[in-house]
């Protein structure tokens, strides 16, 4: 059986990408299985970049097959911030919470109609000896005015996902799956890993 490395430190986003592709005939491995290796900087000014920079690392290090996945917030009154930075908001190492906390700041004067933002994923996956591919999807919601639900990780109880009347955090992992910017990316990733094996 091919194995994979999922290129994440975040555990929230490994359990949903697991539950999307955990079926497919592949060995899924994490870097908890490769303590000794070192990420590189998230540098690049664009989802697919970063995303990109992350599975080739591990790639190059492993020698199997890596998925990275660079997602993030784009809202936008805040012209599309903090997209890259979504993780680091407050600053470096802050959390989830000191990042929902300044968001919720900075929209404090926005009504909820102009609430409008993007979740946005993008997923790499590098082949060695191979090819590398990159897909990237959203998901439109509202940034409500305090968080509700608890959920899901990041900016989830802050993100309005209006078909479901719920925030992301108040959603079942399986029903926010369904319909968020990882799901949507994780379907065309399996769809391509599927030919692959
Ligand atoms: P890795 O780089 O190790 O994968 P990370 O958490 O640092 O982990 P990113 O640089 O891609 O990942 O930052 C993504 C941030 O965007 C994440 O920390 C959340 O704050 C936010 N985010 C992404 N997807 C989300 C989701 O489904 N729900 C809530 N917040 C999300």
């Amino acid at each position: 059986m091919k194995t994979i490395v999922l290129a994440t430190g975040n555990s929230h986003k490994a359990s949903e990408i697991k539950a999307l592709l955990g079926d497919l005939p592949l060995d899924i491995k994490t870097l908890r299985d490769y303590p000794a290796l070192v990420m590189p900087p998230e540098d690049s000014p664009d989802f697919a970049g970063n995303a990109l920079v992350k599975a080739e690392a591990v790639a190059g290090s492993t020698g199997e097959i890596a998925l990275a996945d660079d997602s993030g917030l784009a809202v936008d009154a805040l012209g599309g911030r903090p997209g890259v930075f979504s993780a680091r908001f407050a600053g470096e190492g802050a959390g989830d919470e000191a990042n929902n906390r300044l968001l919720l700041r900075e929209l404090k004067d926005i009504p909820p109609e102009k609430r409008t933002a993007a979740f946005i994923c993008a997923i790499a996956v590098v082949v060695p000896g191979g090819k590398n591919y990159v897909v990237e999807e959203s998901c439109r919601g509202k940034i409500l005015e305090s968080p509700r639900g608890e959920g899901g990780f990041g900016y989830d109880p802050l993100f309005y996902y209006e078909p479901a009347g719920a925030t992301f955090a108040e959603m079942d992992p399986g029903e926010k799956n369904k319909v968020s910017h990882r799901g949507k990316a994780l379907r065309r990733v399996r769809e391509l890993l599927a030919g692959l094996l």
